[in-house]
């Protein structure tokens, strides 16, 4: 059958079901923002050219608002909890739904073992049947859960998975006997999933795929009025919940010199003590009346917590200019009690590291706080400064529809990655099947018949080097491109090496998270034994890395410029 955009959410908000804030928090979202979709589903039908897209059975567990895991974030939706969470599955909600797929809402065991169609209870009790779904939607809650209750066969019917994970996962972490044998040890990790199944509210590893949500968009109209409108002097603080103010009266003074400051805290009957006097309190705020303060403002500072919410994305939609601190040095699993135990080894170089790397300047000002001096400059410097609301294409609702879309036609997780060229190869391919690129420092692929199909499409790869301890994330995007797992499986070979020119004494296929790559000291060689730990993520002082990059789309990095 095939999917036909969807423009009239009632159907999408009859399903989300009742009786918890989240719930209700997530259908105000949606039919605030239903108009939006709206346009965006036709620009997107327009753009696709009415091409054929399959409609996919598709199930959405969300493991995090189930009973049976706790449920600790409903309670405190009105209190300063967590939202991004709840963001983020309204929007993907809403983006299965236009795209026109056939949708199931879970938010209990019961309702999962339902839809799964296994006999309710406790144990496992595995699915004997087909799986009744293409693809199911769910975040590692959920997927515990489906163990516990699918038993056995959640190995058979796993490819057909997709795990919503906020900070993502990287192949070291998820390949259960590589962590355990190699210490990447954590709560989460250990599914052996191909890891492009765990899908990120940011693009941080391209080992995951960017999911992603979306933000408000304005018309040319409302720009205009925001920038005649802009209070000079206005500035929100980010932080709803009182404890991400603590400790930052400095701060909020150096600030009060200039500026008048508003903040958004959760409180019950009193002002929270780590709120001075001379802030002006809204309290928590509906999304829609907070979107209205941004619009006035001229300035969102953040002190650092929480990391990576949408929030400074909305802020910077709206106008605003975005203060941060950086992080000297780096937080990471290793250093910070928030990171620690996630399957991520990422370095967090600022509050918002997609707000610092992917805008900057002069929406995005990251300083480092302990220096009341470049503080105080960023400050009136930020005052002088004149800016338009900016959002990133890949935020917009067009952007996220065409994303999620191309995912669901392109991406099957259930045929294996075999690699290419074949082991044989000298019997089947007489020369290599790389080729130089006229101005580039890579190499790119000669287009052979024999090769599987691939999405991305192989013509977007290009070949480079990593330098020694440097991540193929790096390399990549120290050229302007980005790296692309799917593309390991045709650079994991001789041919890449000698292509290449590497010197090799020895070449051995290992285990190894860094593999392929080679050692030049030593002049060892290695390449990748399990597919499974292709790794953009990782790297290694001892070894330069073979990385197969991409080229992306501007304001799109899920995409290649062919893979629409
Ligand atoms: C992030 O979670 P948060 O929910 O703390 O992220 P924020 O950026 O603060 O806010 C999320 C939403 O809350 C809304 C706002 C954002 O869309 O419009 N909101 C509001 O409705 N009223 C207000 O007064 C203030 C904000 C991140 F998203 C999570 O993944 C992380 O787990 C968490 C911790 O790092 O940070």
């Amino acid at each position: 059958r095939q999917a036909a955009f969807r423009t009239d959410i009632g159907s999408l908000l009859e399903q989300v079901g009742t009786g918890k804030e989240s719930l209700s928090f997530m259908k105000r979202r949606i039919r605030r923002l239903a108009s939006q979709w709206g346009t965006a589903a036709h620009r997107l039908d327009h753009k696709l050219r009415r091409r054929w897209r399959e409609q996919k059975k598709i199930l959405v567990h969300v493991g995090f608002l189930t009973e049976e895991s706790g449920d600790v974030f409903s309670p405190k939706v009105l209190k300063g909890g967590p939202l991004g969470e709840m963001v983020q599955w309204a929007d993907i909600l809403t983006a299965l739904y236009v795209l026109g797929h056939n949708l199931k809402i879970s938010v209990s065991v019961k309702e999962l073992q339902g839809f799964l169609g296994v006999p309710p209870g406790r144990g496992s009790c595995p699915l004997t049947g087909p799986l009744p779904f293409d693809l199911i939607y769910t975040d590692y809650h959920g997927l515990q859960q489906m163990k516990q209750h699918m038993g056995l066969s959640l190995k058979k019917h796993k490819c057909h998975i997709r795990v919503i994970d906020t900070f993502g996962t990287e192949p070291a972490y998820n390949h259960e006997e590589y962590a355990t044998l190699h210490g990447y040890r954590t709560n989460w990790g250990y599914w052996n999933l191909n890891t492009r199944q765990y899908m990120t509210m940011f693009p941080h590893t391209p080992d995951n795929s960017f999911m992603g949500f979306v933000s408000e968009e304005l018309n040319e109209t409302e720009k205009l009025s925001i920038q005649t409108n802009k209070v000079n002097n206005m500035a929100v603080v980010y932080g709803k919940e009182a404890s991400m103010w603590k400790g930052k009266e400095k701060f909020l003074q150096i600030l009060h010199r200039y500026m008048e400051i508003h903040g958004t805290v959760y409180y019950e009957t009193q002002r929270p003590p780590e709120v001075p006097a001379f802030v002006k309190n809204h309290g928590l705020l509906p999304q829609q009346e907070l979107q209205q303060l941004l619009r006035k403002a001229k300035l969102f500072i953040g002190f650092g917590f929480p990391y990576e919410g949408p929030a400074p994305l909305e802020a910077i939609a709206n106008g605003c200019i975005f203060l941060q601190p950086k992080f000297h040095p780096p937080h990471s699993s290793l250093n910070h009690e928030f990171f620690r135990g996630k399957p991520t080894s990422r370095e967090v170089s600022s509050q918002h590291p997609y707000a610092e790397q992917y805008i900057g300047r002069p929406h995005v000002m990251t300083v480092d706080f302990n220096n009341s001096q470049e503080f105080d400059s960023a400050v009136r410097e930020i005052m002088r400064t004149k800016v338009e609301p900016y959002l990133p294409y890949e935020y917009t609702c067009e952007g996220m529809l065409e994303r999620v879309h191309a995912y669901i036609q392109h991406q099957d997780f259930c045929v294996p990655d075999v690699p290419f060229p074949p082991a044989n190869i000298s019997k089947m391919w007489p020369g290599s099947p790389f080729v130089i690129l006229p101005n580039s420092t890579g190499l790119g692929w000669a287009p052979n018949a024999s090769a599987p199909p691939s999405w991305p499409p192989l013509s977007a790869l290009q070949l480079l080097v990593s330098e020694e301890g440097q991540s193929c994330v790096e390399a990549c995007q120290r050229e302007g491109l980005v790296c692309e797992p799917a593309f390991f499986r045709f650079i994991n070979n001789k041919e890449a090496l000698s292509r290449l020119e590497v010197q090799c004494e020895g070449v051995e296929a290992e285990m190894n998270h860094v593999f392929p790559a080679f050692s030049v000291v030593q002049r060892e060689c290695g390449l990748q034994k399990d597919p499974l730990l292709f790794s953009c993520a990782g790297f290694s002082t001892k070894y330069r890395r073979l990385c197969p990059c991409r080229d992306f789309r501007k304001g799109q990095v899920a995409l290649c410029r062919d893979c629409l």
